[in-house]
């Protein structure tokens, strides 16, 4: 679907808009719970690698009840070994491209976000979640694995111990407990979710571009790095991201009182 202002073809799972610099994509099967089955990850994967010019974030929600009710059991069928680790390859490169793409992702989260549910929304860098989202890894019980990327995000984001445990026991947490852990950042009343993401979106579209990369991509790296190895890249981001021509007019603007301050949250 070419929609309004992008120009991308996507399966009709997917629906892409734009909203001045945030470029919306929603998961449209409602009626499969927004299941996420091949096309629509190629779909996400194709979205990602071909963003158009002016775009400073993306903002992902779901349309219907839930945001996702995770990998489309439908086309689970009997898929061999290779074919598995392909399918699960697939995921990891749609996924790469939402976390070390281009451009900051928000996540609107409502409903079930569930097993690939919960791994995409894993690799959005900001998650807003409505009061009724849940969350789950069901593959337990489904006698399956985590297969995009859950292993490696989800303990960094909630912690070993709780993955194991949904993992293990089936345990769901609520919009709030999902909340207190960190899965999101931003807990807001039902139906609230796309408006506050949108804004959110819009806001880290205004910065500057450098700063946005080196959150994006050097953060997380710095992160898995030893502590030595981390003050070294640091200084040399800080010291480039100053250097930038967007810094130099930001803290001139500043100086000068034009620059926003800082308020109270
Ligand atoms: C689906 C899927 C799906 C719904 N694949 N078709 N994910 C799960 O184990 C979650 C499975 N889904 C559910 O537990 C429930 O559907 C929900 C709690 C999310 C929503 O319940 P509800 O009552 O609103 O909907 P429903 O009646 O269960 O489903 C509506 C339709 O969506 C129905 O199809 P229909 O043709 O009978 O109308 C369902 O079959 C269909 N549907 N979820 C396919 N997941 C990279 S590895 C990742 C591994 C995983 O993600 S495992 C977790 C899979």
């Amino acid at each position: 679907m070419a929609a309004a202002g992008m120009t991308i073809d996507l399966p009709a799972s997917l629906k892409a808009e734009r909203d001045g610099a945030v470029a919306i994509l929603t998961l449209a099967r409602a009626e499969k719970r927004n299941a996420l089955d091949d096309a629509t990850i190629l779909g996400i994967e194709k979205f990602f690698s071909s963003l158009p010019e002016g775009i400073g974030a993306v903002l992902l929600a779901g349309e219907g009840e839930h945001f996702s009710a995770g990998l489309d059991l439908s086309e689970l069928k009997q898929r061999d070994v290779t074919e598995g680790i392909d399918h699960s390859r697939l995921w990891h490169r749609a996924f790469e491209r939402i976390q070390f793409g281009k451009v900051p992702v928000v996540a609107v989260l409502h409903g079930a976000v569930v097993g690939g549910g919960l791994e995409l929304a894993a690799a959005c860098h900001v998650r807003v979640a409505e009061r009724s989202a849940y969350y789950a890894l069901p593959e337990g019980s489904r006698g399956i694995y985590v297969g995009g990327g859950g292993s490696v995000r989800l303990p960094r984001l909630i912690g070993l111990a709780r993955m194991t445990d949904m993992m293990l026991t089936g345990r769901g947490y609520s919009a709030e407990e999902g909340q207190a852990m960190g899965l999101s950042t931003y807990l807001v009343e039902p139906s609230q979710g796309f408006a506050k993401g949108l804004e959110l979106a819009a806001h880290i579209a205004t910065n500057a571009p450098l700063t946005n990369f080196a959150v994006m991509q050097v953060l997380p790296r710095i992160a898995e790095i030893d502590p030595a190895s981390g003050y070294a890249v640091e200084a040399l981001m800080a010291s480039i991201a100053q250097a930038d021509d967007e810094a130099k007019v930001r803290l001139q603007a500043f100086l000068e009182k034009r620059g926003p301050k800082v308020t109270r949250p």
